[in-house]
């Protein structure tokens, strides 16, 4: 039975700022959930952040639609994790909040059970190949210097983020030095219908693809912008559930796309994802949101199923922060992480750090 949640603003610092086309973040600010049910406890992290930037969604927001309007709905339907997202599909929207509400109640069944997240969800990997997400930087030396220490470290990929001013000259930049290496870029929607142009002149640059070039809503945009490349364009914010990724495969508005479990409504609509790109033969790679160690080990155990064949956005604890909130995850010098095998997420934040680092608390219970 569940008996509650639990939910927890907390904020860690960065350890440097990460600037992308929609603005620059200092601090981790998120949500995490704790649901209390009588088979013990469960983690989730929510992947909204402070501002609506990314997307519609935001902490606040998220607080709400779920301290209001999912979590009563849970408490009164009793749904198990797999029939949790019908309980809440009368709330239109908000994605992120559902998912994670999802993920505290897969990981307390897993954890009751002793099953690691990975095996429920279907993984088939013990280690999963991760590259890193670098922001935009004041000029391309610093650029360059950004790539070779990640490439040190051993990432298999590095994607670059963009935006109108700061694309073509830092891409080239880290090409020439990096010959090689499997790159992209991420303009999380920053150009619009007129800048085929520009994309057409990155074509010379071998990019393993243009991650949403365009804004979210635009699939025809991007489907007529797709005809005219070669580099494969990969849709990150336009895919926010299956019925979408359907939408956008139909009209070959992309032939990649980036699963987020919190974008798209949670881990097992993700897998839906998988499921239907597995099917058609698209690549799949895990995206990520600077999540602390609850939600890279969500991230973890999705990027362990068969169809995720491009190293996905899953850096080490130390790429994003001092200290994280769990037992830090590493990436080893061939540029894996081992995937948890633990029950559940298979990690649990320290009790006093997460004391330290949470700013408001509430728990809702049932009647
Ligand atoms: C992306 N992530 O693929 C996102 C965007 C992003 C790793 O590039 C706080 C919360 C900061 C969410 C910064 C990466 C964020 C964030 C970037 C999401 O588009
Ligand atoms: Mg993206």
């Amino acid at each position: 039975m569940i008996e509650g949640y639990e939910l927890l603003m907390i904020r860690l610092p960065l350890v440097s700022p990460f600037r992308t086309s929609f603005g620059t973040e200092t601090d981790k600010e998120c949500i995490l959930v704790r649901a209390l049910t009588s088979d013990g406890h469960g983690w989730g992290e929510c992947v909204a952040s402070p501002d609506p930037g990314y997307s519609a969604e935001f902490n606040e927001s998220a607080w709400l639609v779920m301290r209001d309007h999912l979590i009563p709905s849970l408490l009164r339907d009793q749904p198990d994790a797999a029939g949790s997202p019908v309980a809440m599909e009368w709330v239109r929207g908000h994605p992120m909040a559902k998912a994670a509400l999802e993920m505290a109640l897969l990981d307390a069944e897993c954890r009751a059970a002793g099953v690691s997240m990975s095996r429920r969800l279907g993984g088939v990997r013990r280690e999963v190949e991760v590259g890193v997400s670098i922001g935009i930087q004041g000029s391309s030396a610093e650029m360059v210097a950004r790539v070779a220490e990640h490439l040190e470290q051993g990432y298999r990929r590095i994607k670059l983020k963009i935006e109108p001013g700061a694309d073509r000259e830092p891409v080239a930049a880290v090409r020439e030095a990096f010959p090689d290496i499997l790159l992209s870029v991420d303009a999380n929607g920053a150009y619009g219908p007129d800048d085929s142009p520009l994309f057409e002149s990155m074509e010379e640059f071998g990019l393993l693809m243009i991650e949403q070039p365009l804004e979210p809503p635009d699939l025809l945009g991007h489907a007529r912008l797709q005809a005219r490349l070669r580099t494969r364009l990969c849709l990150d914010e336009s895919v926010a559930s299956p019925e979408d990724a359907v939408a956008a495969l139909e009209l070959e508005a992309c032939r990649i796309i980036n699963i987020k479990q919190g974008r798209v409504g949670g881990l097992l609509a993700g897998i839906a994802i998988h499921d239907l790109c597995r099917e058609q033969g698209v690549p799949v790679w895990c995206g990520g949101m600077l999540e602390t160690g609850i939600g890279r080990a969500g991230n973890l155990a999705l990027a362990s199923l068969p169809g995720f064949t491009l190293p996905g956005d899953i850096s080490a604890s130390a790429r994003y922060f001092h200290e994280d909130l769990t037992e830090p995850f590493e990436v080893s010098a061939e540029g894996t992480m081992p995937v948890p095998t633990g029950p559940g997420l298979g990690v649990e934040p320290a009790a006093e750090r997460l004391a330290a680092i949470t700013v408001r608390q509430e728990t809702i219970r049932k009647e």
